[in-house]
Formats: structure tokens, sequence, C-alpha cells
């Protein structure tokens, strides 16, 4: 008992991380796996980015519904800021324990903001800093198919010309750590897959992985 309690005490939350195009299912994803991973007895919080519900996330959901004008950097920084704003609580949350599933991240950040044509590592550097993932699990389907989906919001980036280079971005950003699941497949495979992905993390990060930053 000794033994497992200070064992206890080393043992971290994931921080994961889901990305993807507008449409991939990674929301409906996102929630069906906080609820297995309830279920079966984890401490774990679903968050997503941009948190609109903080000031800089109101002026950023103001700016998707095009509701006002931000110049293309402007945006940028404040789509990390409004990570920045949530950084110590990520922290204290990973560190007491708690696994957080994130729809959205830095990834988002620099796969959007580059497919406007921004450079690439300009905008990776304001998120110098910010934690690491664990995993970045990335939903893949093609901007057609997704289009198909139907039932784009009607956002500001919610269009099949533009979710081409989202994915031309994600593409470049992408690496061998990535995992990546066909969202195309039946809803519950992609589930099934996402939970056998996260909970080999789960258990890397119980066992005392330290926690790092970005960019690896
Ligand atoms: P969502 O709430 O996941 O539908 O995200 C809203 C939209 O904002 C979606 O089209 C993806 C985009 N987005 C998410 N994060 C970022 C970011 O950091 N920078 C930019 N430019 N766009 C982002
Ligand atoms: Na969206
Ligand atoms: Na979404």
């Amino acid at each position: 008992i000794h033994m497992e309690g200070s064992k206890k005490c080393d043992s971290r939350g994931a921080l994961i991380v889901l990305e993807g195009l507008d449409r991939c299912g990674k929301t409906s994803q996102c929630s069906r796996l906080l609820s297995s991973l309830e279920k079966s007895g984890h401490a774990v919080e679903s968050w997503r980015f941009p948190d609109r519900n903080t000031g800089v996330g109101q002026m950023i959901s103001s700016y998707l519904a095009n509701d006002s004008h931000l110049d293309d950097r402007a945006i940028h920084l404040l789509f990390s800021a409004n990570r920045w704003e949530k950084r110590s609580l990520m922290e204290s949350k990973l560190r007491s324990g708690t696994t957080l599933i994130v729809d959205r991240y830095s990834f988002s950040g620099v796969a959007f903001s580059s497919a406007k044509g921004l450079d690439m590592e300009w905008c990776k550097a304001p998120e110098i800093g910010l934690l690491a993932p664990d995993l970045v699990v990335y939903l893949e389907i093609s901007p057609e198919q997704a289009a198909e989906r139907g039932g784009y919001g009607g956002e500001r980036y919610e269009k099949l010309e533009f979710q081409k280079r989202v994915a031309e971005s994600y593409k470049t950003l992408r690496d061998a750590t990535w995992k990546i699941i066909d969202a195309t497949l039946p809803i519950e495979d992609v589930e099934k897959q996402l939970r056998e992905i996260v909970m080999e993390s789960v258990l890397t990060c119980g066992e005392g992985k330290p926690l790092s930053e970005l960019w690896p």
C-alpha cells in the first residue's frame, strides 16, 4: 500500500491532443473518449481551443463569426494568447493526475494561420513554452469528404478551398510521433482505435514521464 501511495505522487495526467480538419469528427470523438475514460475510473477532463469563454475567446469567436475583422497576425496571436491564458491551469491539472483531452491546440494555430500564407516558423514562435502534448492524434479525412458531411457552420474557415490549404499545412507540420486515424471509418471503429492509442499514453504518463514544452 505504501509503495503504491508513493508511486501515485509521481504519476501525472496525460496531455492528449486531437487535431484535424473541420468536420473530421473530432468533437464527438472527444466526448466519447471522455465518457469512456470516466467510466473506467480515470481522472479526466475534456478541453477545447479556442476556449470561447474567456475575454480573448470572445474576440476569437466574433472573428470566426465574421462579426469582426482582424489582421491575420493579430488573430494568430489571440489564438495563441488563448492557449497561454490556460497554461498554468493545464499544468496544475496534469500534475495533480488529471488527463486532459484537448480538441485542437497549437497545431491548429500553425496549420490554419499558415494556410493563409503566413510563414510557418513565424506561426510557431508564440507557441514556444506551452506544454507539449504527450500524444497528438490526427483524424484524417480529405477536405472533399469533410465538405460532403455537410454542416459547415458558416464560420470563417469552413470553406473547401481553405480547408484544402489547411490539410497541406497539417501534412508539413506532422511528424512520426503523430498517430493518424482514418476518420472516414465508422464512428465506433474510430472510437476504439482512439481509445487504444490514448490508453497507452495515459499509462506512460502514469509511470512518471516528465512534462515537456513546445516545440520538441
Ligand atoms: P472549432 O471550435 O474547433 O470549430 O474551431 C473554430 C475554428 O477555428 C476552426 O475552423 C479551427 C480554427 N482554429 C482553431 N484554433 C486555431 C488557431 O489557433 N489559429 C487559427 N488561425 N485558427 C484556429
Ligand atoms: Na468549426
Ligand atoms: Na470542431
